[in-house]
Order: C-alpha cells, then structure tokens, then sequence
C-alpha cells in the first residue's frame, strides 16, 4: 500500500461548501489507502475549540479589538500544528483542513484590515516556513455564500461583520490564490455536484503529479 503524507487546505468565504468538499476528499484519499486526519481552524484540539467559541461568541457586552481576534486565530492555530497537523504528517498521514493560515491574511488582513507586517511577523513567529502542500480555494460571492449560511441558523460575530467586509476578503484570496503554487481555485457557485467534480479533478492532477 502506497503511503505518504500531505497537507491539503480548503478555503472559501461561509457557505462556500468547504465542508461538503472535505468528505469527497476523505473519500478519495482513503480509496487510495491512505490514513486521513481532518482538521478545522480555528479549532481542532480541546483548547482550540475552546478559543473557537470564545472568538465567534458576539461580546455584545465589550469591542472584540482586531488584534484580540488576530492573536486568538493564531493561538488557535499553533495548538493545531504543534499537536495535530505535525504528528500526523511524521506518521504518513494526509491531514485536510477546513481553513488555514490563508483564512487569516483574508479575513483579518483583507476583512478587518490589519497591517500586514503585523501578520506575517504573527505568521513566522507560530509557523515559521511551514506551508500546505496544496491548497484549493472555493470562490463564492458572498451574498450568495451569506444566503447560503443564514440557511443554517443564526450567524456568528465574524458572519455579521456586513458585506463589504466578505467583499475584501474575498478580494484577498483572488489575488493570493493567483500567485501561489500548488494552489487552484474553483467557482463554487455551481452545484453540489459540479463543484465536487471541479475538487476531485483538480486533486486527482495534483495526487498523479505528486505520486509520481
Ligand atoms: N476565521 C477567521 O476570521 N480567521 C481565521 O484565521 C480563521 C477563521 C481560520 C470559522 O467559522 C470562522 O472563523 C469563519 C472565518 C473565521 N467566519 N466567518 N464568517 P466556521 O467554521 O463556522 O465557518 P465556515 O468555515 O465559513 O463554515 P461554513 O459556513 O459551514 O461554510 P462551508 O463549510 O464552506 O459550507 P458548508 O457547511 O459546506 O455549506 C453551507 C451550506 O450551504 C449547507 O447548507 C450546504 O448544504 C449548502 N451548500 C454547500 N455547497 C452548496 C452548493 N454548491 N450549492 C448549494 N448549496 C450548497
């Protein structure tokens, strides 16, 4: 049985459909025999979940500062790569995330409008030159993304930042997705169906290629 490892991501604004993506790519690696780990950011270990809650509870009560919700997103994320991620990829796992580091230059860099040197010193600081093998990004507009998560019930403080907020980040991840290697965007607008396809294409290719 073949076994290597690799760190897929899956990005997208809410309601792009990372989730319904990442069990069709769980599905694909383990039919090639391979062990999976799904992570989420923020998230992923007990006391990430634990910074999870507390960064999407609304605080009506108090401002939530932007570098609170900066530094709170990549706590988070060093208890997930320290613990999880890394561990997994040393056993020859594959490990998919719902989010990464790239959610961050979107939603705080892009979104809320933080300085980016004060992002790339927080990203060198808890990740250093650490980086997804591949990355695919699902590209919705956000109205319909929006639609699509008020579907599911109320929206988190973050979901409530309005709709020009999404739009920058939505901006953010265009352009970064561009430059990046190993690293594909699909329009996620499409069907459930259309959308699974374009991701299992699209990782297919990048499997054969890394395989070889
Ligand atoms: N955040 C941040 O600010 N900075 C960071 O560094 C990180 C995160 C890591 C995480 O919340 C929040 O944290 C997120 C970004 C921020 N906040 N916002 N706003 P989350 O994990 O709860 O939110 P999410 O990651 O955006 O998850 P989501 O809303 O569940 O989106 P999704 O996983 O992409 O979508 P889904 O659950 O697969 O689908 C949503 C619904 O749409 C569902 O009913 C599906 O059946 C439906 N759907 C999915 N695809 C389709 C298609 N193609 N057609 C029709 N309907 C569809």
């Amino acid at each position: 049985m073949l076994h290597s490892s690799g760190f897929i991501v899956v990005e997208g604004l809410e309601g792009a459909g990372k989730s319904t993506v990442i069990d069709a790519i769980r599905d694909f690696l383990s039919k090639k025999g391979q062990v999976v780990v799904c992570t989420r950011e923020p998230g992923g270990t007990p006391m990430a979940e634990a910074i999870r809650e507390c960064v999407k509870h609304p605080w009506a009560e108090e401002e939530v500062t932007q570098e609170t919700e900066l530094l709170l997103m990549y706590a988070a994320r060093s208890q997930l790569v320290q613990n999880v991620i890394k561990p997994a990829l040393a056993s020859n796992y594959y490990v998919v995330g719902d989010r990464h580091d790239l959610s961050s230059l979107a939603y705080q860099g892009g979104g809320r409008r933080v300085e980016l040197t004060k992002l790339h010193q927080l990203r060198q600081l808890t990740l250093g030159d650490f980086v997804p093998d591949f990355t695919l990004y699902l590209d919705i507009d956000p109205s319909l993304g929006l639609e699509r998560a008020r579907g599911r019930g109320e929206l988190d403080r973050i979901e409530m930042a309005g709709l020009d907020f999404f739009k920058r980040a939505r901006q953010v991840y265009i352009n970064t997705i561009r430059s990046m290697p190993n690293a594909i965007q699909i329009d996620a607008s499409q069907s459930v169906g259309e959308v699974k396809k374009d991701v299992l294409s699209a990782l297919d290719n990048w499997y054969q290629n890394r395989s070889l």
